[in-house]
């Protein structure tokens, strides 16, 4: 569906090299796992070790998994909001993104130093304050075009929530800006506000062994943001040892006990993504969708005449198929349920669309 998480942090922090590992970019689309659209916009496979349970029982021919998009955005230098190095077209990349994850070169610093902690959170508020000063002057922006606008209701109520923003943003009340209005707020498309994970790019022979790790767990938790580790470079290597011949689902499986497809998973988290399965014996499928997707909505992702026409949805959870391994049983168990149009589709559902056109 198009959801997009951009790689944001410093130069030389191993941005590339995680988004190739990620993308497996520097293969061609057609016979490798994953799939280049532009140089720095690949595709990577989500990492749902379901889909084989699922072919398991069905049999089915093939699986076809869902795809999250990367972007490699430039590196950010300090003064980016003022338009030093790529400045104000680096910015506006990151406003394209859905979510951003934001890489810390800790590879770089000196591990074992009493000041890591301290000069990794200097390191990410380097990057995340270029992103407060671009969102103080378009939210000033904003709210003197509200104010020269006519004066009605609206515009007033939107003009005291972004002076509230506002406020926020200049006491660098960072991370944990919530609770606001929501309306005029992704109107505006604030770039401080885009769903967050850090990204610890460490040296391989530190990977396992870092006290600092979860000190900068510990700190983010306070702001719901998730910290992850890798080691960028040699999960590139890994992932560019693969045979060529590896077909996109042979590499699920590895993905997913992998930093790699941790870091997919957690895209997918951030963006507060479900999914559904539809399940033949042609194919098994993943389909993503939001949190609060209903069956209707569901139904149109899958085809257009699904949701004109729809009738009922057939659903099944999938502890329940994976535990009766037939439809048919599962019925007679009372555990297939016919499901109209509002209702909420649970992650994992498995869906059958009843339709009428
Ligand atoms: N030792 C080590 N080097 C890395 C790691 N990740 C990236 N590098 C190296 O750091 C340099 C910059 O990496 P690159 O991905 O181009 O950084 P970018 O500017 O953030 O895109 C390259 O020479 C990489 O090989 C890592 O995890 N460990
Ligand atoms: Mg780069």
């Amino acid at each position: 569906m198009g959801l997009k998480i951009g790689i944001i942090g410093l130069p030389n922090v191993g941005k590339s090299t995680l988004f190739n590992a990620l993308t497996k970019s520097r293969a061609s689309a057609k016979n490798f796992p994953f799939c280049t659209i532009k140089p720095n916009i690949a595709l990577a496979p989500i990492p749902d070790i379901r889909l084989f349970k699922l072919q398991n029982i069905v049999k089915s021919s093939s699986i076809i998994p869902e795809y999250i998009e990367f972007i490699d955005i430039a590196g950010l230098v300090k003064g980016a909001s003022e338009g030093c190095g790529l400045g104000n077209q680096f910015l506006s990349q990151i406003r394209t993104v859905d979510a951003i994850s934001h890489v810390v070169g800790c590879f770089l610093k000196k591990t074992d130093s009493s000041k890591i902690i301290n000069d990794i959170l200097n390191e990410i508020h380097i990057v995340h304050s270029e992103l407060v000063l671009s969102d103080i002057s378009r939210c000033t922006e904003k709210i003197l075009f509200l104010k020269k606008q006519n004066k009605n209701n609206d515009n007033k109520n939107s003009i005291i929530i972004l002076e509230s923003f506002l406020e926020k943003l200049l006491r660098k009340k960072n991370f944990n800006i919530q609770n606001l209005h929501k309306n005029i707020i992704s109107e505006c498309n604030f770039l401080s506000l885009k769903p967050k994970m850090f990204i610890l790019n460490i040296a391989k022979n530190n990977l396992n062994n870092n006290f600092y790790i979860n000190e900068i767990k510990k700190y983010f938790s306070n702001f719901k943001i998730p910290v992850l580790k890798i080691c960028a470079k040699s999960e590139d290597i890994f992932i560019n040892s693969l045979k060529k011949e590896s077909s996109k689902i042979e590499i699920i499986p590895i993905l997913e006990n992998s930093d790699l497809g941790k870091i997919i998973n957690c895209g997918c988290k951030i963006l507060n993504l479900n999914n559904f399965f539809t399940v033949g014996k042609k194919e098994v499928r993943s389909w993503l969708i939001h949190h609060n997707t209903t069956a209707l909505q569901a139904s149109g992702k899958i085809h257009s005449d699904f949701q004109k026409g729809f009738i009922r949805a057939k659903v099944i959870s999938f502890e329940d198929f994976i535990y009766y391994k037939d439809m048919q049983l599962a019925k007679k168990f009372g555990k297939v349920r016919l499901e109209g149009k509002k209702y909420l589709i649970k992650n994992g559902d498995i869906i059958e669309f009843l339709f009428n056109i």
